[in-house]
């Protein structure tokens, strides 16, 4: 059986584009392949966090996790820190990486145009620890959306320079980005990924935002003047970003939904819209709003720590001992 590794961060509550470029499809893979499932709080502290918000969130994932459908029975979900092994390999990993090829990440490059003097260095060192959170686990395939593609290709790299330069252990994995979904805009200005971390919050629709809050966004939602319902990503970003909302949450292809909407106008569809997408996430908030008071939680996510942390420690010592970390110890 393939092995499949993803990471969310904890740093807000998750959005539309979070579950239908990334969790859904985690959602999907679980009979298929042998699944870990990581709640990336490490990574989430590269940008300040406040204390109690962090492990609020850090909660609310692990519920968003399994009310979207995740079952422990078949996949391990587990909080980053508590498998002491991602840092460590992520230490290993970042000797091995270069200086330049991590400024070129457009992440990095991004999140720290604002200057070098106040932004964390660990923003920087970020995707030797990513390498390592999929390396430990012998990682086959990596569901992400496309934001991540940089990022995997990196993981790529450094796995096969570790493995020509140390010790051929590493698993290479391959990426696997969605068809449609992989990567949703913002309702508000539709050529930017839509983002938890957007200080306009009609931007994004959060995955526990109620129904009179989702019609009013969607409602909002910027398109353009001509009033055809028609998929034209380069002419008409707002619309077929809401179209391809729609097709997802509906399962109905894109084609089907023009041709219903041929003769409506745009008030009447983001309506659709914003039902398709009710139906999707009540289900999944009712589920999240009776495990987020339960003690489930808390069993759930320590099996699954204990799950990594005996996975993850047998690729911890390999990779030590490629690059002679551990000991020769005398033989009595
Ligand atoms: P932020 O938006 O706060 O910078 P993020 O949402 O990019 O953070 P994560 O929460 O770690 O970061 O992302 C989790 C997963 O969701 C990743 O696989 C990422 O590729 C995917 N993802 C994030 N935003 C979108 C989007 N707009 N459309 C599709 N997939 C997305
Ligand atoms: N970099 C990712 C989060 C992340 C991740 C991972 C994704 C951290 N470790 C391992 C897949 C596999 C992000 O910013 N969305």
């Amino acid at each position: 059986m393939k092995t499949i590794f993803s990471g969310i961060q904890p740093s807000g509550t998750l959005t539309l584009g979070n579950y239908l470029g990334a969790m859904k499809h985690f959602v999907d893979m679980q009979d298929e392949y042998n699944c870990y499932f990581c709640i990336v709080n490490e990574h989430a502290i590269t940008v300040p966090q406040e204390r109690l918000k962090l492990r609020e969130n850090t909660k609310s994932l692990a519920a968003l996790y399994l009310a979207a459908g995740i079952d422990p029975a078949k996949s391990t979900l587990f909080i980053q820190s508590e498998v002491l092994a991602h840092t460590q390999l992520g230490w290993m990993l970042q000797c091995v990486s270069y200086i330049g090829e991590l400024e070129r990440m457009t992440q990095f490059k991004d999140k720290s145009s604002g200057g070098k003097e106040g932004v964390s260095s660990g923003l920087l060192t970020y995707p030797p620890l990513m390498a390592a959170d999929i390396l430990l686990y012998k990682t086959d395939i990596v569901p992400v959306g496309e934001d991540q593609k940089q990022h995997l290709e990196l993981t790529r790299n450094l796995a096969q320079r570790f493995n020509n330069k140390f010790n051929d252990i590493f698993t290479v994995p391959e990426v696997r980005i969605p068809k449609v979904g992989a990567r949703i805009m913002s309702l508000q200005e539709p050529t930017k990924k839509m983002s938890k971390s957007d200080e306009n919050q009609k931007a994004y629709i959060s995955m526990l935002d109620d129904e009179k809050k989702i019609v009013k966004k969607i409602k909002s939602a910027v398109t353009d003047s001509e009033g055809i319902v028609k998929y034209d990503k380069e002419n008409k970003p707002g619309v077929s970003n809401l179209l391809t909302i729609f097709s997802i949450c509906s399962n109905r292809s894109i084609e089907d939904i023009e041709n219903e909407f041929k003769d409506k106008g745009y008030g009447e569809f983001k309506q659709a819209v914003a039902e398709s997408v009710v139906s999707v996430l009540k289900p999944i908030q009712e589920r999240y709003h009776e495990l987020i008071q339960s003690e489930e939680l808390d069993d759930v996510l320590d099996e699954g720590a204990d799950k990594a942390s005996f996975e993850a420690q047998k690729m911890l010592r390999k990779a030590k001992k490629a690059m002679g970390l551990d000991r020769a110890k005398k033989k009595k």
